[in-house]
């Protein structure tokens, strides 16, 4: 029977084939940079320049970066299936959206949008931020930090993504390792709730046993292949 409600998780695997960075595994960012002192709250008091430098750089790439087949793919499921699809995604960059997806869940924040951690106003953002940079709304200088979620922040909109994990009767993780939490842990709740659970990616991850079906490949392989199946009467 087709699935009425599907739920996605994407990660950095889905973008890897439009050039942005993936954060483990070969070339990893995290093999070049250490993520307490670039992802943490604490690292950005410690070294506000060096955080700065990091997601300036990021902000770069995306100017350079496009949506590939898989985004499209599943912007098609979104437009094409019957039932509900949410799309939450791990990834700041903004290629869902670029691709045709209407509204995904950004749960670790956008790097295309500054927050002044003063007012706590945020905005669209595609320059560089700097201390130097002011606060568009209260004025304030040295508050403008990345739109991001670090490691020790609460990720977003947890209690409509566990809502609609609550009730999907299809999971379908993507691009994603499994060590971050709490997105590692969305299969288990989607399993809790009886969903069929699907593992989309290059090769096994952390949580791969977790899994009731598994394809391994590049995304914009799989994930249109999957999609077509998913979608065919
Ligand atoms: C929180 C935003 C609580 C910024 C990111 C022990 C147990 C449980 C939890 C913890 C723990 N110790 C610490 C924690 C908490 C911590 C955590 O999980 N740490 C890990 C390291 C153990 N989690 C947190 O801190 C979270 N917050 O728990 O808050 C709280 C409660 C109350 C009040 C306040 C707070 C916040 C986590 C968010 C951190 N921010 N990013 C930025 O992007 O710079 S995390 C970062 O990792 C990115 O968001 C990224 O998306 C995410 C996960 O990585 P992946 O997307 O999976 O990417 P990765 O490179 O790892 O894997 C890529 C995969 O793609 C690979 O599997 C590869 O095979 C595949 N692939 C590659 N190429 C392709 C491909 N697949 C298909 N096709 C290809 N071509």
């Amino acid at each position: 029977m087709a699935p009425e409600r599907i739920v996605i998780l994407t990660g950095a695997g889905l973008s890897a084939e439009s050039g942005l960075g993936t954060f483990r595994g070969k070339g990893g960012l995290w093999d070049e940079y250490d993520l307490e002192e670039v992802a943490t709250p604490e690292g950005f008091a410690r070294n506000p320049v060096k955080v700065h430098d990091f997601y300036n750089m990021r902000r770069r790439w995306l100017r350079e970066a496009c949506p590939n087949a898989a985004h499209f793919a599943l912007a098609k499921l979104e437009r094409e299936h019957s039932g509900e699809v949410l799309i939450v995604t791990q990834n700041i960059d903004p290629l869902h959206e670029a691709a045709g997806s209407k509204a995904p869940i950004h749960m670790h924040g956008e790097l295309a949008s500054a927050l002044c951690a003063y007012c706590c106003a945020s905005r669209p953002w595609t320059e560089d931020l700097s201390l130097a940079t002011d606060c568009p709304a209260c004025g304030e200088s040295g508050y403008m930090r990345p739109d991001v979620v670090w490691f020790g922040e609460m990720p977003r909109e947890m209690e409509r993504i566990y809502a609609a994990l609550a009730k999907c009767d299809l999971f379908v993780s993507i691009g994603t390792s499994g060590t971050v939490y709490p997105a590692a842990g969305f299969v288990a709740e989607a399993q809790g709730a009886g969903a069929h659970t699907v593992e989309l990616n290059l090769d096994p991850s952390e949580g791969a046993s977790l899994f009731a079906e598994k394809h391994y490949g590049a995304a914009t392989e799989i994930v249109p292949a999957f999609v077509e199946s998913l979608l065919k009467p």
